[in-house]
């Protein structure tokens, strides 16, 4: 018996030190979780498939919400699979295929089908024919768009960092154990759209971090998120206008539609260079993409702190012109900022700000 304990205590002691993962177990939900997995289950998912899908230009917040979630809605016995609105992006490509976790595929039709959006609720966002679909959920962390239907949506919005916590704050609050796999990929969420917690945090962002980075066994967070950027800024064998489309959204504000990209490259010259590239697309893509504006903002991936850390460019001139109305930081050839902003929280509504002048 006391050779059998201090097997146990060997073996615990390895596991922390080697980092081994916490994966959980079940166990019977208390009253207050199986009360929110009420909440959950109140929508009448049916006996088809519920897709759980993110916004057109995947990035990994959207996919990876997308993933867990689906897995979440399954714990809880409703048949839902993760699908992408088109393919996933490099830095996704990397992240899942170090967790050997299969990437979901690509959905090009909604009409007659059923869905929870995850990380985006408007139609400019969500593949074509989406107002065709049922939708019975919405988890997003950019406002409440212009998704309806007749019935009634689940909806969870919050200003929050990234829409993997919000699905992390559902398995917690209906304790649903969270498995490594779906730790990881929660985690990939929120190292990018929080950009390793230096950029938009909440403090619940910070929570589901940490824990999640626990579950997953990933000893070395940091170098995960450094592989994802260097994938990220990997734009090899792309053409100029594939590269401006990779995160890439649309726009509508006061009648004056417009696209806004954001794109990675490390340094300054890197970043000069890639703003001509995009400049040029824009003008050469105009037409065929329809909008009023375009708009392309270049991150610096570099790491030094003494480098500007964006650079941007707009087409035509009367995007140059809203563009400096903003911020007014154009040095001739581009805008360029200290600081790199995000575009949900400080281009978007900075650029609406203007145009609803
Ligand atoms: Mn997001």
């Amino acid at each position: 018996m006391r050779l059998y304990t201090r097997m146990m205590a060997v073996a615990l002691m390895l596991a922390l030190l080697t980092g081994a993962a916490l994966a959980e177990g079940a166990s019977e939900p208390s009253r207050l979780a199986q009360g929110y997995r009420d909440l959950i289950l109140a929508t009448d998912y049916g006996d088809d498939v519920t897709y759980v899908i993110g916004h057109r230009h995947p990035d990994s917040d959207t996919v990876g919400a997308a993933i867990a979630y689906a897995n979440f809605l399954n714990e809880l016995g409703v048949k839902a699979e993760a699908v992408v609105a088109g393919p996933v992006n490099n830095e996704t490509k990397y992240a899942l295929e170090t967790f050997v976790v299969a990437i979901p595929p690509v959905m090009e039709n909604a009409e007659g089908k059923q869905f929870v959006l995850v990380d985006h609720s408007a139609y400019t966002h969500a593949i074509d024919d989406m107002p065709l679909a049922r939708v019975v959920g919405v988890l997003d962390h950019h406002g409440i768009g212009s998704v309806q239907n007749t019935d009634f949506i689940n909806v969870r919005s919050a200003p929050i960092g990234s829409t993997a916590t919000l699905v992390y704050l559902a398995y917690r609050e209906c304790e649903v154990p969270i498995s490594q796999e779906m730790a990881k990929v929660m985690l990939m969420s929120i190292l990018s759209d929080t950009r390793n917690a230096t950029s938009n945090t909440t403090e619940m962002d910070r929570i589901a971090y940490e824990e999640l980075a626990e579950i997953s066994g990933i000893g070395d967070v940091d170098a995960l998120y450094q592989g994802m950027q260097d994938a990220a800024a990997n734009y090899d064998g792309m053409s100029d206008i594939d590269i401006f489309l990779t995160d890439y959204k649309e726009y509508t504000v006061g009648g004056v539609s417009f696209g806004a990209s954001d794109i990675k490259a490390s340094g300054e010259e890197a970043m000069a260079d890639m703003c001509d590239r995009m400049l040029a697309a824009m003008e050469e893509n105009y037409e065929s993409i329809g909008l009023d504006m375009l708009f392309a903002k270049v991150s610096n991936i570099s790491g030094n702190a003494d480098e500007n850390q964006a650079y941007m460019v707009a087409y035509p001139e009367s995007a140059r012109m809203l563009l400096d109305a903003c911020f007014g930081n154009y040095d001739g050839k581009y805008f360029v900022f200290k600081e790199n902003m995000s575009r949900k929280k400080v281009l978007i509504p900075a650029l609406t700000a203007e145009l609803e002048k």
